[in-house]
């Protein structure tokens, strides 16, 4: 990517993000009229064709009492994640922060009349959680110029592109940069077909308001600080730049009435440690409800993975991919930091419990189980193979695993 290395530091140690999704279409929750829309439920005005004047007056309806920003933070932090990305103005247009470009936003146009993008920004720096925005820059579905909206605006010919960016777009931006602190990313999305001269500007834009404000790839034409894969995206082999995958918890990003495939902890597990090991950073979503709140049972899947990220933590958070190893492994994965190597074991070997590890060039001097104090050394038998000038080890593991999730075996490097 472009800016690789400006600003990244912080990115990088991070590992694991809060992706949020709330909007108007969280009241919906992905039902219109007593007919299910096809997912995701943050597309419903979209999929359904739902014309303006009737999705607006959802806003009316909208007073997500319950919404609170110190406990939507703290639960982020509380499963271990360092940064959230919040929906600022997803392709629907409605701005679910205050904003003086439009009425067609949270604080004027709804009962609730609070800003809670202020909230959570305020939030976020109490708590030390990175805070940082999304901004749904080329599709927005109220403004008349604005790109995706063909059923209220079907005339193309009548579109100029150009003055959506000029009075929506670098406006909000403008607030967005100036009037909440710092922001970690400006997460932007879908840029299709968005000429090359809009996307530079915008990406000019926030630089030159917060120099140090992370902009994503999906700013287009390669002019984002790093890769966002494609949604729920994971490469099987290490990137050459920094990269991210934005992940859904269930199926939808918004709240959806009724989507009930939630991703098991021990299958979030697998992908975080999947994609720290090849480089990348875990965006994991939340879509809390019409009244503010994020669903149980995601809070449970979530508390489930903070408690393991307690006590395995280090094994995460900084790590890079560990180098020298290109092979595809059944029983789990690595993750490096500094002179240590950590083994996720997902899959617990049959007898004789063991796993065989090759293609390491340095000696293991040390290897114990992460989540023993005591460092209780675990027996590597390593062998030279000088022909291939490296290790072979034979890590000799106890009958059963000491976590149910996943077993961290640090292996200190000499
Ligand atoms: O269209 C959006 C979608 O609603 C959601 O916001 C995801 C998150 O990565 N991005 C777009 C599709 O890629």
């Amino acid at each position: 990517m472009i800016n690789a290395g400006k600003n990244m530091d912080w990115w990088r140690k991070a590992r694991f993000g809060m992706f949020i999704h709330w909007g108007l279409y969280s009241l919906a929750g992905g039902w219109w009229e007593g007919r299910e829309v096809p997912f995701p439920s943050e597309w419903i005005m979209k999929n359904g064709k739902i014309p303006l004047k009737d999705y607006k007056k959802q806003a009316g309806l909208f007073n997500p009492i319950k919404f609170d920003a110190r406990e939507w933070v703290k639960i982020a932090k509380q499963t271990g994640m360092k940064y959230i990305v919040v929906t600022a103005k997803h392709h629907d247009g409605f701005a679910m922060y205050h904003t003086k470009v439009s009425p067609y936003n949270i604080a004027d146009a709804t009962p609730f009349g609070r800003d809670p993008i202020r909230e959570l920004a305020e939030a976020c720096r109490a708590e030390g959680v990175v805070f940082c925005i999304y901004y749904s820059q080329m599709q927005d579905w109220e403004h008349p110029d604005g790109a995706g909206n063909t059923w209220d605006f079907p005339d193309e010919d009548k579109k100029d592109f150009g003055r959506y960016i000029e009075e929506r777009v670098k406006p909000q931006l403008h607030e967005l940069l100036t009037n909440y602190g710092p922001v970690g990313i400006m997460w932007f999305d879908t840029p299709y077909e968005m000429p090359k001269k809009y996307c530079e500007e915008i990406a000019d834009f926030v630089r030159g308001i917060q120099p140090q404000c992370l902009i994503n790839s999906r700013i287009g034409y390669g002019l984002g600080d790093y890769r966002s894969m494609g949604d729920n995206s994971i490469p099987v082999a290490s990137y050459p730049h920094d990269w991210e995958t934005p992940m859904t918890l269930n199926d939808s990003w918004g709240f959806k009435e009724g989507d009930d495939n939630w991703k098991l902890p021990e299958t979030l597990l697998r992908m975080l440690v999947d994609i720290n090991g090849n480089g990348g950073n875990f965006l994991l979503n939340v879509g809390p409800d019409a009244l503010g709140v994020i669903p149980d049972r995601c809070v449970k899947i979530l508390k489930t993975l903070g408690d393991w990220l307690k006590v395995n933590g280090e094994s995460i958070y900084e790590t890079t991919p560990a180098p020298d190893f290109p092979y595809v492994l059944n029983w789990g994965g690595f993750t490096a930091r500094e002179n240590r190597l950590y083994m996720h074991v997902f899959q617990w070997p049959e007898s004789p419990y063991e796993i065989l590890v090759y293609t390491f060039k340095t000696k293991v001097k040390n290897a114990y189980f992460l989540s023993d104090k005591s460092k209780t050394p675990i027996k590597v038998l390593q062998t030279y193979e000088s022909g291939r000038d490296e290790y072979r080890m034979r890590v000799l593991l106890p009958e059963k695993p000491i976590d149910s999730l996943d077993t961290v075996i640090v292996l200190e490097l000499e």
